[in-house]
């Protein structure tokens, strides 16, 4: 295997200016005809024209007409001496969709055929430069069955279409954008398309168009929706239109990740579209809207602008996401439930990034150095990469943001460019800001792997009446790097009284407050700042809205966590202050190997937040969820994820009780009344109804209380939404009470022909709290289970990854059966779905962190796979890397 350096970027020899492509469509065998105007690059020397290709069967090959010596070297195909600066080039090749269990290039997924290019796919369909800095203007013509594939599409527009010979038909697609190939996309199925006119604000009509499979029309409106709603935000917040006389979403079966942003054509995991109130949860609601707007904001973020090589997919990804983050908080609307939006995603951020961070596979929001480019769509270019250009976004302010949005689409439009180009747009836009003042300190946020730690120390002079703030940061080493140096951190701060009242905020040589918040910028090692005019002593309220991703150590006490928790105006630090404090619960209960003994202050202060009156329903949801065993993971060495569990359920079982009348309360107070709507204010109601409901059936399993059970059953059998019914038969898996088999059975033969509700069967089983090995046991069990398939990604994840990734108590296990699992599962899939594997495998990431006998056992495991000689190039990177 080699390794691929971002320093050895070298421009491409030969660009390709436009590709012509034919394809005669077949499940078992395809045939692709390629015509490429292909010109040498002028600024290089004469070299050979050296072309991807992967899995093809090669036929033919003209240059300007003629047939040319050709040669094949390390997977490349190899012309010496092509005649001219600017010729025609020619291929026929075939390749065999239904072969393509790996999901890459050209593959079938129900009856129909479909393509996912990124990162290198393009070079499994026909020879190519598979590149994104070599863009090409496509025409393609697809011919196929009419019965078959009645519908044949590919990116841009449809120029020509018309029956054929034998009971095949043909369509001509034509793309005015030059794009990189792995934005290039083909599509061959029997669908049904729901379709909407739009009028953009130029007075542009547009086609929109969202393809789903006979019989699923009616849960397409959401995914719709969300589409025109991405159209509007993108129109009003960057002035961004849509630049397409028609735009796709078809839903695939059969997908590697969430969706893909082909020009014109976006391809989504059918998890991503549809959705009915009876079929998906507000959570599938929340996905279908983030995702379809990702995709849809790629067409500027990706596509207009795109990336000059796979090191820069940040550039494309961290910014997207933060796209679809702000649009999503819009979407919410109010304050409280934009502040739960965020809560959500810092979460997610640091149960899977700073892991990441912190494991044998932390790289720079820029990575220096890859083996399988596929085994970079990682947290840390995504969510650390969106968490950087939120810091950008909070230095400049929301106007000089897009400012800098609109510089660097008036550069680079058109253009594969850099995280430099990105950065350098924004600092330009705003010359007096912090980020362009301190732009190298801030761009080592791309180049510095590992989680910076924040150290705070706040010192009171009563006799001056300042408060000092002493800030310094320390980036731990990580693989490959060490010494580094400090970053730019924005630290936004706000001083509370010990009463719980904001403080006005006048930095020492100022002439007045500046407001009751403000971001401090710390760009040294360390700096200390001093604030005049406070009185009394205060607990200061840093980060707010976790303005940056670190580890922040504040040294706050449990009195002030609690005041913080009362009284912050902060909602992200309030719920941030109960977290802590529940941290801190869990931490000494496993320094002490006992029980927990929750205390009343505590207790409390949870009551007071259910009852607090006009606080959002979704926030409290949020409030009153126990860090999770992985979070709680990752702030303690030696972890022992039984012992973990252990404490944690314990925790949960007091709180279950301590608060049985006040959950009873949230309950019957938070009851929707009215139809379904999937949006923050009902979706809050039913995650507070629903979190109170799984609470009293757990006092009931503890004290034998037979009606809570009995009225989540009632509830789970009643139900009208998917959220409703999953929520009480979770409730019942989740104190493992007798209802809950014949419940499980019970939705099984409701939903078993609904491959999206079963793939949720499968989940809520595979993540069950574990309780004398019945969760493993059953895992096991479901593997044999006829719907259970690797070859569905969606299935594999619902059961295999939720297991090994979710369930640390389930899947770490004293005799290693866990392991053995999963050394036997990253086999077995790596020989259908090396992408889909190599995923998998990194659920061993964090082995090292594992106390004894796990880690040596975990150890022994990831050693067997690595002794596999027949491992695919990304698993192999990965087992390396957690051996290294
Ligand atoms: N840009 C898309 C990435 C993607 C992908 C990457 C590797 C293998 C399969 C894939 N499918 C989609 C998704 C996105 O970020 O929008
Ligand atoms: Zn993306």
């Amino acid at each position: 295997t080699t390794l691929v350096r971002r320093e050895d970027y070298l421009a491409p020899a030969y660009w390709i200016r436009t590709a012509d492509l034919t394809f005669d469509l077949d499940a078992t065998k395809t045939i692709v005809s390629s015509k490429l105007a292909i010109e040498r690059n002028s600024a290089l020397p004469v070299q050979p024209l050296r072309l991807h290709g992967e899995d093809l069967n090669l036929l033919r090959v003209l240059v300007d007409g003629q047939s040319v010596s050709f040669r094949h070297e390390d997977g490349l195909l190899v012309i010496d001496a092509p005649a001219a600066d600017a010729f025609t080039l020619e291929i026929r090749n075939t390749i065999s969709p239904e072969k393509n269990t790996q999901l890459s290039g050209l593959y079938a997924s129900g009856s129909g055929l479909f393509t996912q290019c990124e990162a290198e796919g393009f070079r499994r369909i026909t020879y190519f430069l598979d590149r994104p800095d070599v863009m090409a203007v496509y025409t393609v013509t697809l011919r196929g069955d009419a019965k078959k594939y009645p519908v044949l599409l590919s990116n841009g527009n449809l120029v020509e279409q018309g029956t054929l010979d034998g009971g095949k038909h043909f369509a001509k697609w034509h793309d005015p954008f030059p794009k990189p190939s792995y934005l290039f996309a083909v599509v061959a199925a029997d669908l049904v398309a729901r379709e909407q006119w739009v009028r953009t604000r130029s007075g542009k009509e547009h086609l929109l168009q969202v393809y789903v499979t006979r019989g699923e029309l009616d849960k397409t409106e959401h995914a719709m929706n969300s589409l025109i709603a991405s159209i509007v935000w993108d129109e009003a917040r960057f002035k961004l239109p849509l630049d397409l006389e028609r735009f796709m979403i078809v839903a695939v079966p059969d997908f590697n990740m969430g969706a893909m942003e082909n020009k014109g054509l976006n391809l989504f995991n059918t998890k991503y579209v549809l959705a009915s109130p009876a079929t998906a949860t507000d959570v599938d609601f929340d996905g279908i809207e983030s995702v379809v707007a990702h995709e849809y904001f790629h067409n500027w973020t990706g596509n207009r602008v795109t990336c000059r090589d796979w090191f820069q997919l940040s550039l494309k990804e961290g910014l997207t996401v933060f796209r679809d983050q702000e649009f999503s908080m819009d979407m919410a609307g109010s304050p409280s439930a934009r502040a739960v939006c965020r809560i959500g995603d810092v979460r997610a951020l640091r149960e899977r990034q700073f892991p990441e961070d912190a494991g044998p596979m932390a790289h720079p929001v820029r990575p220096d150095a890859y083996q399988a480019i596929d085994n970079f769509y990682t947290a840390t270019v995504y969510e650390k990469g969106a968490e950087v250009v939120r810091m950008m976004n909070t230095l400049v302010g929301r106007e000089g943001f897009a400012a800098g949005m609109a510089l660097y689409f008036e550069r680079h439009d058109g253009q594969a460019v850099t995280c430099d180009d990105f950065a350098q747009a924004m600092a330009d836009a705003n010359p007096a800001s912090a980020l362009a003042q301190h732009l190298g300190s801030f761009k080592r946020w791309y180049a510095q792997a590992g989680t910076p730690r924040l150290n705070a120390r706040g010192n009171w002079n009563a006799e001056a009446a300042t408060y000092t703030l002493t800030l310094s940061q320390q980036l731990p080493d990580t693989p490959g790097q060490s010494g580094k140096q400090p970053q730019l951190v924005p630290v936004a701060l706000g001083l509370l009284s010990r009463e719980g009242q904001a403080l006005p905020l006048q930095l020492q040589g100022e002439d007045a407050p500046q407001g009751t918040e403000r971001v401090l910028v710390l760009t040294e090692a360390e700096q200390s700042f001093t604030f005049i005019g406070i009185g009394a002593e205060v607990v200061p309220s840093l980060l707010r809205n976790f303005s940056a991703p670190v580890v922040l150590d504040d040294g706050l006490t449990d009195a002030d966590l609690l005041v913080l928790l009362a009284h912050d105006s902060d909602a992200f630090n309030r719920w941030e202050a109960g977290q802590r404090l529940a941290l801190n619960r869990i931490k000494a209960a496993l320094g002490h190997g006992e029980a927990v003994q929750l205390d009343a202050p505590f207790v409390e202060a949870m009551r007071s937040l259910l009852r607090e009156p006009g606080l959002d329903p979704a926030f409290k949801d949020l409030a009153l969820t126990l860090p999770s065993e992985i979070y709680v993971a990752e702030q303690i060495s030696d972890v022992d994820p039984q012992r973990l569990h252990t404490v944690r359920e314990a925790m949960l079982d007091q709180l279950a009780t301590a608060l049985q009348a006040d959950w009873a309360w949230a309950w019957d107070e938070h009851q929707v009344q009215g139809g379904y709507r999937p949006d923050a204010e009902q979706s809050g109601r039913r995650a507070l109804a629903n979190k109170a409901l799984a609470m009293l059936v757990r006092a009931a399993a503890l004290s034998g209380e037979p009606v809570w059970p009995g009225k989540a059953y009632q509830r789970f059998k009643d139900a009208t939404n998917m959220t409703d019914r999953l929520g009480a038969l979770e409730a019942l898996v989740g104190a493992h009470h007798e209802l809950a088999q014949p419940a499980l059975e019970r939705f099984y033969a409701l939903f078993r022909h609904e491959p999206l509700v079963l793939d949720k069967w499968f989940m809520l089983q595979a993540r069950a709290p574990e309780k004398n090995g019945q969760v493993f046991a059953q895992v096991k069990a479901l593997l044999k289970h006829p719907d259970f398939t690797l070859g569905n990604p969606n299935r594999a994840r619902a059961l295999l990854f939720v297991l090994a990734a979710s369930n640390p108590a389930a899947f770490h296990r004293t005799d290693a059966a866990g392991y053995v699992l999963w050394a036997d599962k990253v086999i077995e899939m790596d020989a259908i779905n090396p992408q889909l594997a190599s995923r998998f495998a990194r659920s061993l990431d964090r082995w090292r962190n594992l106390a004894e006998p796990y880690r040596s056992a975990a150890r022994e495991a990831i050693a067997r796979v690595a002794a596999k000689a027949e491992l695919s190039s990304d698993t192999r990177e990965i087992i390396e890397r957690a051996l290294q």
